[in-house]
Order: C-alpha cells, then structure tokens, then sequence
C-alpha cells in the first residue's frame, strides 16, 4: 500500500551558548592592560516555518535529526563569538506539532501564511567573557561563563490536509471523477474500488476571488472505523472542511443503505464530522434504473438536499457546483470578516499550483 506521509517524529535540538573568553590586554606600552575577553555567541534557534509548496510531510522521512549550530566562543581582544544559525524546518499547512512522548498538542498552523515563523527553542545564550568580571577587587579576573546548552526534545508532525468541501463514498461512486470535472487535479480513476489510496487535493475556480478545495479521500466501506477497507484514518484530513458531499453510486443496490452506512462510520470516527453540513449526490444517473433508484433516495430523506447528477453525460453538474459553494460559504457566513478574506488568500495561493507538480516532494494525488 502506498504510505501517505502525514506523520513524522523528528528529533530537533538548539544550539549551546558559546563559551565566554578568558584573555588579557597585551600590548607594548600598556602594562596590565586588564581582562579583554569577549562573550560567547547564542546558539542557534529551532524555527518552524510554513511552506506552501510543501503538501505532505515526506521530507520528514528522510531527515529526521534537525540541529541549530552552536554559537562559537568569545575570543580575545573583547571579540564575541558568532551567533549560531537557526536551524528552520518546513511545514505544509495544516501540520500540528506534538510532543512525541506526551502527546501533548505544542502548535498548530491552520494559516497558509508563510511569515508565520515558530520559535520552537531557543538557542543557549553565550557565556560572559572575562571583562564582565572586573571589579574594583579583582581588576584580572582569570574566569569567564560557560555558554548554557541547548535543549533537545522529540516531536511529532501531524498533517491534516486542509480543503474546503471533503468528498465522503464508497469505492467506485465516482468521488475522483467528480473532483475531475469541476478542478484542476488529474486523480486516478478507475472501474474497480480502492483506485484512490491516498487524499487527493483540488481547486475549483469560482471566480477572479474566489477558490475551493476540494478533497477526495479514499473510499469507505462499512466497518471501516474497525479498520475495514483503508480505513477511517484518512477522514482526519476532512476534519477542517465546511462541508462534505456524500457521493453514492445509484447504479448499484447497496445505494439505499450507503448514506446511513457512511454517516454512521464517520460519526464513529467523530461526532463533530457527521455534524458538518453536508450534501448528498447521487451519482451515475445516466445507467439504467439510476433514476428510480435517485428518486427513492431522495423521498426517504425528505430533510437532506439531495442532488443527481452523471459526470459521465455532464447531466445535472450546475446543481451540484452551487451546492459545493453553498457548503463553502457556510462556514464564510459564520466567521468574523477577517477570518474569511484570510480564507480567500489561502484559496488564491492554492490555485497557482497544480496538483499534478512533480517536484522532489510528494504532494496528495501523485499516486504512483
Ligand atoms: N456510468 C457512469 N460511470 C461513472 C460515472 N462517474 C464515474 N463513473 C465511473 O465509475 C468508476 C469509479 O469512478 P472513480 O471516480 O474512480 O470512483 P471513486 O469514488 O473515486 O473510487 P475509489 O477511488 O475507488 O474510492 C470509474 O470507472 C468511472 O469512470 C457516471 O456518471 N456514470
Ligand atoms: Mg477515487
């Protein structure tokens, strides 16, 4: 099975303080010329920092050791020593940082900005030099500080994919045809379940302002939240959407449980999921008998919108495009101003790069 690179424990640590120095004033003429030893530099700082070119976490895997530099000593001459350079480790958004012993929850980006920079440690402060310790008693003091250590500390690197709309099915129901009608990623598609392995991110173009993000995960089957299937861990990277559309296959029987099988599987995963406003769309209308099997589906949930549509004959996709902003905008609606223009920004930025970007790293959709 193909691992999606959405953990990672890394050991990071901080730079130690340089030593402070121990040196005297020699020059000709001067006699005693007294204590001229300079501080030691700070060590370097273990910095995160958001990189929104970066969509999974597979850079983790092969660097796991992150080291600041150490400040170097003071010299003589009252000269400080250099300060250490930071050591900086890119995240994609959406990454939250744990202790990898406790668990405990350090920090959490849920911007795209990449000014955002995370001073995780500091680096240890540089020891004082010699001259620091002149006084009227001990005019050649022969000590000087030692630079303080840095800290090391184990963390681990949670991703969860951040999208606007999350696409919710069994295998085969047409969840990846249907992110590649209305965006720019390229998915697998295929005749068989489990074509999709790992999420797949795209933008849908609203217009000059606006842009979705649409996520298509692996599909779930009954028992998945025991580990049927590929499981419901991937329903972690919908946990930040506005809203789900629930995508049921209506060429096939199994449709009429598939809703109340699906919603009941994600509110075991998490009560706070099922209670995102959600669509349901009934997919591959245009096979024989799909119909009647849409209009029985949607009279036994007369409180669900319920939608048809065939990505294959481009039947009814104007419906299900409005819904996809609707669901978008809810979450627009219920937030101060500020927070969702920031939302614009993020969708904007996505829209500059294709899901299909083949660089070093690994980003959702490239499934080899
Ligand atoms: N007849 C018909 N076939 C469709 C339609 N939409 C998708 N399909 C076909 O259904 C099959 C499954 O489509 P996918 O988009 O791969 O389904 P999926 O939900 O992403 O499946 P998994 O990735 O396995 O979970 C493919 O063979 C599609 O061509 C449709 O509207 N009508
Ligand atoms: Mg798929």
């Amino acid at each position: 099975m193909i691992k999606f690179a959405d953990e990672a424990t890394i050991e990071v640590s901080s730079g130690k303080g340089g030593n402070g120095c121990v040196a005297f004033r020699r020059e000709k003429f001067v006699p005693l010329g007294g204590p001229a030893g300079g501080d030691g530099g700070r060590g370097g700082d273990v910095v995160f920092q958001i990189k929104n070119n970066l969509r999974t976490l597979a850079h983790l895997r092969y660097k796991q050791h992150f080291k600041a530099k150490n400040g170097c000593d003071g010299e003589g001459s009252n000269r400080f020593g250099k300060d250490g350079e930071d050591v900086v480790i890119p995240l994609p958004p959406g990454s939250v940082i744990k202790d990898a012993e406790t668990g405990e929850v350090i920090k959490e980006f849920v911007t795209q900005s990449e000014s955002e920079r995370f001073v995780f440690l500091e680096g240890g402060k540089g020891g004082w030099g010699n001259t620091h310790f002149k006084t009227s008693t001990n005019q050649a003091p022969e000590y000087a500080h030692a630079g303080k250590p840095g800290e090391t500390r184990t963390l681990l690197i949670e991703l969860n994919i951040m999208a606007d709309i999350g696409l919710v099915g069994f295998p085969n129901a047409g969840k990846s045809s249907l992110l590649d009608f209305f965006t720019n990623a390229r998915p697998k598609i295929a005749p068989y379940p489990f074509t999709t392995k790992i999420p797949n991110l795209g933008v849908l173009h609203v217009d000059q302002e606006r842009d979705i993000i649409i996520a298509d995960i692996p599909g779930i089957i009954e028992g998945a939240s025991d580990g049927a299937g590929l499981g419901i861990r991937f329903l972690k990277h919908i946990s930040r959407t506005a809203g789900l559309l629930y995508i049921i296959d209506v060429s096939d029987d199994n449709c009429f449980s598939a809703f109340q099988t699906l919603s009941s599987e994600l509110k075991q995963f998490s009560a706070e999921l099922a209670k995102k406003p959600f669509a349901v769309v009934c997919n591959k209308l245009d096979v024989e008998g799909a119909q009647e099997r849409f209009e029985t589906i949607r009279k036994s949930l007369p409180d669900v919108m319920v939608l048809g549509m065939s990505v294959y004959n481009r039947q009814g996709m104007d419906e299900v495009r409005k819904t996809i902003i609707t669901l978008a905008d809810t979450v627009k609606n219920t937030k101060p101003a500020a927070t969702s223009k920031k939302k614009k920004t993020v969708s904007a930025f996505m829209a500059e790069r294709s899901v299909c970007d083949t660089d070093e790293i690994q980003y959702p959709g490239q499934e080899q």
